[in-house]
């Protein structure tokens, strides 16, 4: 980076640009560092795991500004990560060295709302909470919802692909997503339109014609192009929601309650959470909240399990899911449940699940792992991790403090939080790539929703063919011809072919 780009970007932006070296002083052109604390930020991702040195930060605040700073960083091949609201969980949103940080929060205003299709056009900047305040009075809502909800751009959740606590009903971004609006590094820093209200096609549900090249953006990680806006199928907000949290002695009982549950509840179950026991008493310790059931677990254990339901009829939905507990009681596949009984225990149940990543995050360092496999097999690793930890003196020494299972049951998504006193190469060596070796053995995937970054672009051959990889570095070469964009991550280097003795 030269004072002469940094002069460049400034020119084609409305907002001014923080840099570390905003004033070019000597005549050596060495720079003076003026507001060093505003990069700080940026420059680290919200585990504080991965940090970086970037320098310059932009603010864009239109797609023709973007398309500027794309075409010129491709004309001087300046390496660029974009940013939303930097709480991935897999580094892929901040600086490996100095890449330029192009972020997208001065672009984040609900473009196009359409209230008989319940199509939303937003920028991509816009927080996923606020497009959901946006949606409701209007009675609709985003059709996902994270525990980041208050930070997250739209943009991230899809460049992340992210899943979240209600894709068991509303699908993945796949199939909500109608429309990309991405500036592409290339010479001319080319805005693609698919799928967008006013452009050739538009916003459509259905579109059988050619490639669809917005599926490509889903999960992308900022590796093709920066996603400047989204259109995105809303779904109505449900008039009766109703939330259950119960106690289950076993793993194989939460299949059970699982299986049931689907059952009894069909069309009107939203999600279904579980976590651990140590999971609960973390999030007790943490948040100071009392334990919703009454006395200890049977043995000091149990698993929990949230079971959401979202309909039109509270009557309907409150009887089916009360006679499900009942019936799960008489049964003793279930040892306790709680019903909420207004909106306020409704909260208070679901933060038992939604704090387990802060909760967490306040006991130690956090490695995360977010794995795809048959329900079956999900919590015999989280078993098989704390045996490995203990065998290998970890737990003893109390390097690591606690080892959590919890997630999507029913996406078939298992998360486990493994919490260290201390970032450390001897740990993080204990636990990889065993756990990927461990989730492939399962026929599983080493990211279920948080996505590769820069932690797991070299373990991608876990989940994906030799073929597989070489396509997506096919994919990668052909809309980023100079590899400007978020470089080190994603995927593991392109192999060099063999020189012929
Ligand atoms: P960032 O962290 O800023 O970036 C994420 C990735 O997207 C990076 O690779 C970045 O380069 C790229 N990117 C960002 N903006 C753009 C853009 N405009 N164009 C191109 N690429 C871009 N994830 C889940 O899937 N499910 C969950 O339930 C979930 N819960 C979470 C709870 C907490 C408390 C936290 C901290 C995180 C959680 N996450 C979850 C992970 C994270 O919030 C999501 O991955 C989220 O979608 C990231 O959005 P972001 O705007 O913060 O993106
Ligand atoms: C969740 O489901 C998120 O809460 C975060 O995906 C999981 O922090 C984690 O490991
Ligand atoms: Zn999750």
């Amino acid at each position: 980076l030269t004072a002469a780009d940094v002069e460049a970007f400034k020119s084609f932006l409305s907002t001014p640009a923080s840099s570390l070296f905003t004033t070019i002083a000597s005549p050596d052109g060495s720079w003076t560092p003026v507001n060093e604390d505003d990069l700080i930020g940026y420059n680290k991702d919200w585990m504080d795991k991965y940090v970086g040195h970037s320098q310059l930060l932009l603010k864009p605040k239109s797609t023709e500004e973007v398309s500027k700073i794309m075409a010129y960083c491709y004309k001087e091949r300046i390496a660029v990560v974009p940013q939303g609201g930097n709480t991935g969980l897999v580094g892929g949103g901040t600086p490996v060295y100095d890449e330029v940080i192009l972020s997208t929060e001065a672009m984040k205003e609900v473009r196009h709302f359409d209230e008989v299709s319940g199509i939303l056009t937003a920028d991509g900047g816009a927080i996923l909470e606020s497009l959901s305040n946006y949606l409701h009075p209007k009675g609709y809502m985003m059709p996902l919802d994270l525990g980041a909800k208050g930070s997250c751009h739209i943009a991230g959740n899809i460049s992340t692909n992210a899943g979240g606590l209600r894709l068991l009903r509303y699908g993945s971004l796949h199939g909500t997503v109608l429309g990309i609006e991405a500036v592409l590094p290339d010479e001319k820093g080319t805005i693609l339109s698919v799928g967008m209200p006013g452009g050739r096609g538009g916003a459509l549900r259905k579109d059988n014609t050619g490639y669809d090249l917005k599926q490509l953006f889903i999960g992308a990680e900022g590796t093709l192009g920066i996603v400047t806006g989204v259109s995105i199928m809303t779904p109505r907000l449900s008039s009766a929601v109703n939330v259950a949290v119960l106690s289950v002695p076993d793993f194989k009982g939460v299949q059970k309650v699982f299986q049931e549950t689907r059952g009894h509840l069909g069309e009107i179950l939203s999600a279904f959470e579980f976590w651990d026991q140590e999971g609960l008493e973390l999030v007790l310790h943490h948040t100071g909240q009392k334990t919703p059931f009454e006395g200890e677990p049977e043995g000091g254990r149990a698993f929990y399990v949230l079971i959401e339901t979202s309909g039109s009829n509270n009557d309907h939905d409150s009887e089916k899911l009360g006679s499900l507990l009942e019936h799960l009681l008489e049964s003793e596949v279930i040892a306790d449940g709680v019903l909420a009984q207004d909106e306020t225990q409704v909260a208070s149940l679901w933060s038992l699940r939604e704090s387990m990543p802060e909760a967490a995050g306040k006991l130690g360092k956090v490695y995360k792992y977010d794995l795809s496999m048959p329900v079956k097999d999900m919590y015999s690793l989280v078993e098989e991790a704390r045996v490995r930890f203990e065998e290998h003196g970890l737990i003893k020494d109390g390097s690591i403090k606690s080892v959590v299972g919890y997630g999507h049951i029913g996406d078939g998504n298992l998360h486990i939080n493994i919490v260290a006193d201390r970032w450390d190469e001897k740990i993080e060596k204990t636990i990889e790539p065993w756990i990927y070796e461990a989730t492939a053995a399962r026929s599983g995937s080493i990211s279920a929703e948080h996505g590769l970054g820069v932690m797991k672009a070299p373990y991608v051959g876990y989940s994906k063919s030799d073929e597989s990889i070489d396509v997506m570095q096919a994919i990668r070469k052909l809309f980023d011809p100079r590899g400007i964009l978020s470089p080190y991550k994603y995927l593991p280097p392109v192999k060099e072919p063999q020189a012929a003795n």
